[in-house]
């Protein structure tokens, strides 16, 4: 019989740990041989929604699921965690500084980051949704020296996904026959989705669209506010297609991408397509046996390159902002 897989969900209380935690439990994660133990994670306020959240879990009969946890301390809730889903932070909300809101997410995942280095299981395995997403990131690997720089990522899923979706619609296609589109930098308005290397059933997406005005702008600006659409639409933010990416991120992490399949993910830059090193910025990245690997050599245009150096930028300003609050 397998061992169960420790997967903490901080924020778990919100709503994609709402959408998330069923998802697990039913084996979108690992697959349906693979049992789950959840550790789900909030602070005091939340305590009673996080308690509401177990009874469901527990009322779902799963048979994958071997235990669920509630806690309120960060420590505890990481003992022997093998995968760890960062979802809990300080929102931004409105008329507030953005220098506030980064101050408070760096004294967060400072924190969490010490805890997760002293308690969690040695190759535990990171993934950073609370947004600044890239940034927290970065705060969590500078303060977790023990764990491994590459078992810190962040989810830029979503916004590939999104990206599969819209080349979907465009071409009446089904989007499993969409592949190798390429988020570049940052989980925000800046980060730049790329076509120019993807495919729709193996023809290239610019011979299949043929439709540049749309590609250069209307798709990428799309995918860049689709998380405002969404807000619009539903009164709040998304959280199944978060939920839905952050499994789809682990699975591909921990089980390796299909044969000719790339997926975007926030890593820690070496360096490659000569962006910082250090920064967390997305890039194609390919899986096998638990790692991942940047997808290199790729031919970037120059009008991919000013798009790519405009998100770095903005990482890198990101980064100078948190690095100031973490020495305040
Ligand atoms: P919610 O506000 O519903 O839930 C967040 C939860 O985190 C709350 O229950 C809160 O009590 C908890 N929390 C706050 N500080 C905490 C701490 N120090 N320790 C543990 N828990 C803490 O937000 P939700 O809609 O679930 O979104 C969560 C985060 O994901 C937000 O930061 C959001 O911006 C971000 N997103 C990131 C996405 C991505 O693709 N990277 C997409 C979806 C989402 O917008």
């Amino acid at each position: 019989k397998r061992k169960a897989i420790r997967v903490m969900i901080t924020g778990a209380a919100g709503q994609i740990g709402y959408a998330l935690a069923p998802q697990v439990a039913t084996g979108a994660m690992f697959g349906s041989d693979q049992p789950i133990i959840l550790h789900l994670l909030d602070v005091e306020p939340a305590k009673n929604a996080l308690e509401g959240l177990r009874m469901e879990l527990v009322d779902g009969a799963y048979p994958l699921l071997q235990g669920v946890f509630t806690f309120t301390d960060v420590a505890a809730a990481s003992k022997d965690v093998d995968v760890a889903v960062m979802v809990g932070g300080y929102p931004r909300k409105a008329g507030e500084e953005r220098k506030d809101v980064m101050s408070k997410n760096v004294s967060i995942y400072k924190s969490q980051a010490s805890a997760l280095a002293e308690n969690a299981s040695k190759d535990v395995k990171v993934v950073v949704v609370a947004n600044p997403a890239n940034t927290n990131a970065l705060i969590l690997a500078e303060n977790a020296p023990s764990i491994p720089r590459e078992n810190i990522t962040c989810l830029t899923r979503l916004d590939h996904n999104r990206a599969l979706g819209q080349i979907s619609e465009r071409t009446t296609t089904h989007v499993s026959a969409v592949k190798n589109v390429i988020i570049w930098g940052n989980h925000s308005s800046t980060q730049y989705p790329d076509v120019n290397h993807g495919s729709v059933v193996g023809k290239p997406i610019r011979s299949v669209v043929s439709d540049d005005a749309w590609l250069n702008g209307e798709f990428i600006t799309t995918v860049q506010q689709r998380g405002a659409a969404i807000i619009k639409a539903r009164g709040l933010s998304s959280a199944l297609s978060a939920a839905n990416a952050v499994c789809n991120h682990v699975r591909d992490w921990v089980r390796g991408t299909p044969a000719g399949t790339w997926v975007s993910m926030g890593v820690v830059s070496d360096g490659s397509y000569g962006v910082q090193p250090g920064l967390v910025y997305s890039y194609p990245v390919v899986c096998s046996g638990g790692k991942w690997r940047v997808v290199q050599g790729l031919p970037i245009d120059d009008a991919s390159k000013e798009r790519m150096r405009t998100t770095e930028a903005e990482l890198v300003e990101e980064r100078d902002l948190a690095l100031q609050c973490l020495a305040e």
